[in-house]
Order: C-alpha cells, then sequence, then structure tokens
C-alpha cells in the first residue's frame, strides 16, 4: 500500500490539471493573425473587425449573458510566428476556438497542431484550395478563391470587350497565391482568352522589372495578379509607371486599402472580387449594425478582411449560443476539451446572418456563401486614399 502511494499522486497529480481545465469565464476565443511584418497590411483590418465583433456581441449578451473576451497571439507573416500562436492560445491561453491565421500559408503548417489538440479553427481569411481538408477541427468563414475569382475576370471582359491577351503574375512563395493562379489560369481558358505570359514573383521582392518588361514584350491587355499587399502594389506601380494602360485584376491580396499607399494614385481601376461588401446595409441589418459600429470607431468604412473577422467571431459566439440551449448547461459548466468537440460541431450546424451575408459551415469546414461582388479601386486626389467601388 505505501509503495503504491507515490503511483497513485502520481496518477492524481496528472488527472488534477485536466479536470480543472473548464472554459473560463469570460469565454476566451483566439485570434491569431498577422499583427506585425508585411501581413500586418491585412492583420490589422481583421483585429479591426473582430475588435468590433466582440463590442457588438457582448453588447448584445454574448453567450446567453456570459460575455466573450477575445484573446490576441500576433503571428507574425511567418509559419513559424502562426506555429506559435497556436500553441500558446491552446495551450496557456486555453481559447475554445482559435480565429486565424490570415494566410493559407500559415495555414499549413499552424492548423495541424490545432487538429492534434482537438480546437476549433475557423479561418478567417483563408482562400487557398485544400484549407478545410488540413483535418476535422478545421473550417473556414472565407470562400475559397475557386468560388470568387472568376467573377473578376468576367467583368474586365465586360468592361473590354476586346480583350484576348493574358498576362498572369503570382507569388511563388506564397500558398494561396499559387492556388490562386491556377483559379484565375483556368477561368482565363474557360472564357476563351489566351495566357500570354505567367511571370513569377516573390513576395519580399519589390523589383518588377523583368516581370513587367515580359508583360509588356507579351502585349497583354489584361494582367492578373496573385500576391500580397505589398509585392502586388509595388508591382501595379510598376507595371503602370513602364507603361501598361491596359486592365488589372488582382486576387484576393489586392482586397485591401491598406494597399493604396504602396502603389498610390496607380492603384485606379484595379478590379478585385469580393466576398463582402458595404452597399448591403440597406438589406443586411447585421452589416449595418456592423458598418455603423466600424466606422465610429475608426473613422473609415470596414473592407472585407474586416467583415471576415466580424463573421468568424460572431460564428463562434452563436454556436456556442447553440450548445447551451441544446444541453441546458452554461459554457462555464463545461471541460474545456468536451466544448471544443462540441463547438466544432455547433459550428457546422445551421445557417448564420452574418455582415458578408448568410452563410453556413459545411461538414467539411467549408464556407457555403451565396453572394459575390467586383469592385473596382477608385483613388481620391490626395493619391493617398480611395476607396472599392462596386461595379457588379
Ligand atoms: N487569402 C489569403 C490567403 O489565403 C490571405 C489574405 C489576407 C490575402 O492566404
Amino acid at each position: 500500500m505505501k509503495r503504491l502511494a507515490p503511483a497513485l499522486a502520481l496518477v492524481l497529480c496528472a488527472a488534477i490539471p485536466a479536470l480543472a481545465d473548464k472554459v473560463a469565464t469570460p469565454i476566451p476565443i483566439g485570434i491569431a493573425v498577422g499583427q506585425t511584418s508585411n501581413v500586418a497590411l491585412f492583420g490589422q483590418e481583421q483585429v479591426n473587425g473582430a475588435k468590433i465583433a466582440e463590442e457588438r456581441l457582448n453588447a448584445a449578451g454574448g453567450v446567453n449573458g456570459t460575455k466573450i473576451t477575445l484573446v490576441f497571439q500576433d503571428t507574425a507573416g511567418d509559419e513559424a510566428g502562426a506555429v506559435n500562436a497556436f500553441q500558446n492560445l491552446i495551450n496557456r491561453d486555453k481559447v475554445v476556438a482559435i480565429i486565424g491565421p490570415t494566410l493559407s500559408q500559415q495555414a499549413f503548417a499552424a492548423n495541424p497542431i490545432a487538429e492534434r489538440a482537438k480546437t476549433p479553427v475557423v479561418g478567417p481569411s483563408n482562400t487557398a484550395k485544400g484549407v478545410p481538408e488540413i483535418g476535422e477541427f478545421i473550417g473556414r468563414i472565407s470562400a475559397p478563391m475557386t468560388q470568387v475569382a472568376p467573377y473578376s475576370v468576367k467583368q474586365a471582359m465586360k468592361l473590354n470587350p476586346d480583350i484576348k491577351r493574358v498576362a498572369v503574375l503570382y507569388a511563388q512563395n506564397d500558398a494561396f497565391s499559387s492556388s490562386e493562379t491556377v483559379t484565375f489560369q483556368d477561368a482565363v481558358k474557360n472564357l476563351g482568352l489566351e495566357t500570354v505570359t505567367v511571370q513569377k514573383f516573390q513576395t519580399t521582392d519589390n523589383d518588377f522589372t523583368t516581370q513587367v518588361t515580359a508583360v509588356l514584350g507579351a502585349k497583354a491587355d489584361l494582367v492578373i495578379i496573385s500576391g500580397l499587399a505589398a509585392d502586388s502594389g509595388n508591382l501595379v506601380k510598376q507595371l503602370r509607371q513602364l507603361g501598361y494602360k491596359g486592365l488589372i485584376v488582382g486576387g484576393n491580396g489586392l482586397n485591401s486599402p491598406n494597399m493604396f499607399p504602396v502603389c498610390g494614385a496607380l492603384c485606379s481601376d484595379i478590379l478585385v472580387a469580393q466576398a463582402y461588401s458595404p452597399a448591403t446595409v440597406d438589406k443586411n441589418p447585421v452589416n449595418k449594425d456592423f458598418a455603423t459600429a466600424f466606422e465610429a470607431a475608426y473613422k473609415k468604412g470596414p473592407a472585407q478582411f474586416s467583415a471576415q473577422a466580424y463573421t468568424a467571431v460572431q460564428v463562434v459566439t452563436e454556436a456556442l449560443a447553440k450548445i447551451e440551449k441544446e444541453t441546458g448547461k452554461k459554457i462555464a459548466d463545461f471541460e474545456l476539451a468536451e466544448l471544443r468537440e462540441m463547438l466544432n460541431k455547433s459550428l457546422r450546424t445551421g445557417s448564420y446572418m452574418t455582415p458578408i451575408g448568410e452563410i453556413s459551415i459545411q461538414p467539411s469546414g467549408e464556407v457555403e456563401q451565396k453572394d459575390f461582388y467586383v469592385s473596382k479601386i477608385v483613388m481620391n486626389p490626395d493619391g493617398k486614399t480611395g476607396s472599392f467601388v462596386l461595379v457588379s
């Protein structure tokens, strides 16, 4: 008996922390986005949107009277940063779910950690093919580019029916950009256009002379770019400075007003397909509430990455409320591990009315979204500020 005691104590000690892992209140939801590095051009917008969600949802009662609290962990711009943020949120901050990371490139590295820890992930901006397939606990509310991208090419053809020759450029060191370019190249083919050159670059590049020379040499009348904000902004700038006059279609990485200071006045007229439009406020009261609160807080209208971050927080909060309704038990009375599993299932049931319209998350983790838009960048005379103006 005496000899068994230490073993027993060991077993008990190991068991106690697990038992103690109840869900904390306010209910912690992890936000793992790029708050520093070049990716902060997107991450800042995500933080802004998520903070509005926290404030609005808590003002409306949170999860049936229990508040949520967002726990921010900066992923910076690379895979290691995302892995680190995920580990902290899962093990130290004991969040119920993680919203993030910003880039698909980071998702492929960090999401497997959440998958192993059976912690639900809701991607607020990952658009590459294959992200939900990372695992059972991986979902997203950002529609994949396979669904969104073709709209912008069709719109370019409407604006200039004479388009025939297309130059495609993409960041080859970025997972979403190399996934998105495949979608664009397929769309070009399916629409009967000809790809006259495919040019690669790196997200860290800032001199695009080689690529621009190739585009001009190939006599392209449409340019399609898949990259992140700083690189793509500089690429657009150099295309225009070296004399390219045709239409430009930008992918998801050009869908941010934070790119405006990079290409300045030369950002004008880029066409971008979007999964959010502030223009729906009249028929979508959730968007109206979000956009009004956003504008009051930041003195500017929300863009897509903010709206998607809000949506992700909203979806997690509503899925938590559904669990309470179904079980009659408060979230804080659940053990964390059990709650995380239930939350993952709850996220995938029913639909959500959000600022990006009505959406649902399929059992696979893929989002189902109805409405997409194409906008054109219009820069103001100051050459620094501008807006996305709806064209379809
Ligand atoms: N859609 C991109 C991706 O999946 C991220 C976005 C913030 C440009 O990596």
